[in-house]
């Protein structure tokens, strides 16, 4: 049987236009959902729209338009986008979609029978644009403060439903402790860990403050709070309320990785597996929670005009292409636990230093001498390949590994390892100076063939990153996309006598004049 893999984003606020963080983070699930299905998985990559809450309803009347009509303008630019990237998105669910709202109320009937939601009246320190409660420790350590906008924290009280979140401290100790990389990067994980020590509060579950949201069944002037109702968008789009075999989306889940920025991990990892504990559901695989993208050593605002928007980032798709760009989020990126500094030069850097004269270099060099020395034609029976069939089995074993645990920078460097140990034996060898002398052809054709048969591979391990090029060159040498993992992924697969161009991917680009 096929197997499957799941890959979500966050869904989006549909307040926000589309910017480096929502392409970011997208572009990471691409690569991982492009890396699986290149390995034959049958791929379930869900991205969407967030479109409930105060701050849509708020932003829309500012507008002078519906919540509604807000929200489809929006999220019709954040499907633009989709495409204008080519992300390779299987799904977009939108949260005012009846199929979700639908369902919410399905799984919040459930939660109400299965008593894991009572009404209760709450005061507390609550963080307006965030839409959050903080106890009094976390609004203590923030000076009552937004820890995200900067904003003083608000005196509120409500009577609401709730969601009861202490009820499983335990079960969430216990899942932590036996699921050690249920969070990644650790350092996150740890941090989780440590705010449960602290105890957990109940969470208010609806609101009466507005209306834009889904309503409460049974309880219809309360509305589902917005992000109780987001949360289920991971199941809502796989028709989970019905979770048999019937569904032929079912099976998707649980999903292999949640992946999202620093700042949501809570609602993620304690909150959301909580609600699924209640409903008895399984609990997502995995979570990555990466940093964030600052920009020429500045946090990102619009009025240091240092935002990296869909304008700005068009220009660098302009003048270095797509690959350039998802190269430089997904190696540079803020993957891990540090925030990354989105700087022009360090684009250009990297364009230069890694696709110009790594990738291209090499590829092209490779294939000229083919062209030169053996006019065009795979020279040579590569079964003895020396060491490279082992070097090259290493580096997708590699790869494999490190895309399985979403360690995406490391995948990327598997190949590049290999390409720049492809470099260094052309310098040791140098089959340019040998092809003078009609005594070592075939040297040079065994040379050149191993050469040319891991550069190959390397490339098909760049795919998931570069799509646009490295397609392109697999289409040059005669290789189908759509042939079976294990046999692209193996030494031997290119055959003496193949036809091979000469070729040329990645253009030199000056430098933008500020
Ligand atoms: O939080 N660097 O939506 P949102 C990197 N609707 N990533 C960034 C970023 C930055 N500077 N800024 C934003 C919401 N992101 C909720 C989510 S999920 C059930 C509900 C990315 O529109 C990052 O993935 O505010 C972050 O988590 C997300 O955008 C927040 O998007």
């Amino acid at each position: 049987m096929t197997r499957t893999a799941c890959i979500t984003t966050p869904i989006y606020y549909v307040n926000d236009r589309p910017h480096i963080g929502h392409i970011f983070t997208t572009t990471l699930c691409d690569a991982w959902a492009r890396a699986m299905r290149i390995q034959n998985c049958d791929v379930f990559f869900l991205t969407g729209t967030d479109e409930h809450g105060v701050k849509v309803e708020k932003s829309a009347a500012e507008h002078n338009v519906t919540p509604q009509a807000w929200a489809d303008t929006n999220a019709a630019e954040f499907q633009r986008v989709l495409s204008l990237f080519q992300l390779t998105n299987t799904d977009f669910i939108r949260t005012t979609q009846p199929r979700h709202e639908r369902q919410v109320q399905a799984f919040i009937e459930r939660l109400q029978k299965s008593g894991a939601l009572y009404k209760g009246s709450f005061e507390g320190w609550y963080d307006e644009g965030q839409e959050e409660y903080l106890t009094e420790t976390r609004a203590k350590e923030c000076e009552y403060k937004s820890s995200i906008s900067g904003k003083p924290l608000v005196r509120a009280k409500e009577e609401n439903w709730y969601f009861k979140l202490s009820a499983f401290s335990e079960r969430l100790k216990a899942h932590f402790e036996s699921q050690p990389n249920f969070v990644q990067p650790s350092a996150r994980m740890n941090e989780v860990i440590g705010r449960l020590r602290e105890g957990l509060q109940d969470v208010p579950m609806t609101r009466t403050n507005f209306t834009w949201g889904i309503p409460m069944p049974g309880d219809p002037g309360h509305v589902i709070y917005v992000w109780i109702d987001a949360l289920f968008n991971y199941i809502t789009a796989l028709d989970y309320t019905d979770a048999s075999e019937k569904n032929p989306r079912a099976r998707y889940w649980p999903a292999d990785w949640h992946v999202i920025g620093k700042e949501i991990l809570w609602f993620h990892a304690v909150i959301w597996p909580a609600m699924l504990m209640a409903l008895e559901l399984p609990l997502p695989k995995n979570i990555h929670a990466h940093s964030f993208w600052i920009s020429e050593g500045k946090k990102m605002s619009k009025s240091l005009g240092n935002f990296i928007d869909l304008p700005t980032i068009e220009t660098y798709i302009a003048r270095y292409g797509l690959d350039a760009w998802r190269w430089f989020m997904l190696t540079r990126g803020p993957i891990d636990a540090t925030d990354a500094d989105f700087r022009a030069v360090a684009f250009h850097e990297t364009y230069t230093s890694d696709l110009v004269n790594t990738v291209g270099n090499c590829s092209s060099r490779v294939t000229a001498m083919i062209v030169k020395t053996f006019n065009g034609e795979m020279p040579a029976d590569i079964e003895n390949g020396g060491t490279w069939p082992a070097r090259c089995q290493q580096a997708v074993t590699d790869w494999q590994k490190h895309f399985a645990q979403f360690q995406l920078t490391d995948a990327a460097e598997d190949a590049m390892k290999l390409l720049r140990d492809v470099d260094l034996f052309i310098n040791q060898t140098e089959p340019f100076k040998l092809a003078k002398d009609p005594a070592q052809r075939e040297r040079v054709a065994s040379i050149l063939g191993q050469c040319l048969e891991s550069v190959r591979i390397a490339l098909l391990l760049l795919e998931p990153f570069l799509p646009q090029k490295m397609s392109e060159f697999s289409t040059l040498l005669g290789m189908p996309s759509d042939a079976p993992w294990n046999v692209r992924s193996q030494w031997g697969y290119l055959k003496p006598g193949s036809t091979i161009t000469k070729v040329a991917l990645y253009p030199r680009v000056e430098i933008a004049k500020p």
